[in-house]
Parts: structure tokens; C-alpha cells; sequence
């Protein structure tokens, strides 16, 4: 397969850490799981009235384009159960691209990389785990770089 994508999954509603699993599951075989970082507990970022998230980030490979991999993963959110909320509020599972190759693209539908990557410790961590020397093509830092940027306040490892 061509692309390499970064995709970044969040819970915090249900069972967490089965929505992170089955999400998982659903993505392949046309977006192949090829690492999976460690599983955090973060505390809500933009919206604090809500539960805690389950965060975690993986690297996979697909010969999908960018719109049909966002299509795709907008199909899994569904199947899974999610339902509409607002900006930044509780969700069951989210699916976020947060790289593709090293592509810029900026339509209505879809920013690649994603816009506020750079501001989110619950994205930055798990993603400086399997990918700390990866170069945001936009911004030119690091994953790690970005991820010491933005310290690891409210994000913790989750057992199991
Ligand atoms: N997702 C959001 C808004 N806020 N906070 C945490 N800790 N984790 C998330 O995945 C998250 C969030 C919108 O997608
Ligand atoms: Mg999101
Ligand atoms: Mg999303």
C-alpha cells in the first residue's frame, strides 16, 4: 500500500477503551494498522465539562485518497454509534487524520496536517511514541519537538 497516514482516535463516552479496540478492528483491511501507541487518559481540552478521553494514536498504510480514508473513517464513527455533538464535546469515538504522507492540503472538508495538531498534548504524546522524528511538513518541528512544547499536563498512561 502507498500512503502513509497518522491517525489519531479519541473516547470519551461508553465503553472507552472497547471503542478505541473495535475502531481499531474496522480499519482494516483497507487502512492497515501497522504500529499502535500506548493508550493515555487526558482530561477534556477545549470543553471541560465532559468525561475524561481515552487517546491514542496509530501509523497505517492505505491506498485510499485522503477524502475517501476521511470518508471512510466518518463511516466507522457512524457504525460505531456516534452521534452528533458540538464543537470539542463528548464523543464516542473520534477518528482524526492527523498526517498523510507528508501532504499540505486545505479544502472545506479536509485540512491535512490536521490544523490544531500542534496545540493537543492528548494528540502529541501517543503520536511522539510512534513517530517522534516525524517533521510536520507545515511547521517544520518535530513531533517531538512539538510534543515538548505543549508538556504532558493532564495526560496520563492507562493501564491495560
Ligand atoms: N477531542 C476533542 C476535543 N477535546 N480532549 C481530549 N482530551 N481528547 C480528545 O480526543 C478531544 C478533546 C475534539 O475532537
Ligand atoms: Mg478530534
Ligand atoms: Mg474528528
Amino acid at each position: 500500500m502507498n500512503h502513509i497516514v497518522y491517525i489519531a482516535l479519541g473516547s470519551n463516552l461508553g465503553q472507552r477503551m472497547e471503542n478505541l479496540r473495535s475502531a481499531t478492528a474496522w480499519l482494516e483491511p483497507q487502512i492497515h494498522v501497522v504500529v499502535k501507541s500506548a493508550v493515555y487518559e487526558t482530561e477534556p481540552w477545549g470543553y471541560a465539562d465532559q468525561p475524561a478521553f481515552l487517546n491514542m494514536a496509530l501509523r497505517a498504510e492505505t491506498d485510499l485518497s485522503p477524502s475517501a480514508l476521511l470518508a471512510g473513517l466518518k463511516e466507522i464513527e457512524s457504525s460505531l454509534g456516534r452521534t452528533p455533538s458540538f464543537r470539542n464535546g463528548p464523543r464516542l469515538i473520534d477518528l482524526d487524520i492527523i498526517f498523510y504522507d507528508d501532504i499540505l492540503l486545505d479544502s472545506l472538508a479536509l485540512t491535512i496536517p490536521h490544523p490544531r495538531l500542534h496545540e493537543r498534548a492528548f494528540v502529541l504524546i501517543p503520536l511522539a511514541e510512534i513517530a517522534p522524528g516525524f517533521i510536520h511538513p507545515g511547521i517544520g518541528l518535530s513531533v517531538e519537538q512539538l510534543a515538548a512544547n505543549v508538556g504532558k499536563k493532564g495526560i496520563k498512561l492507562f493501564p491495560g
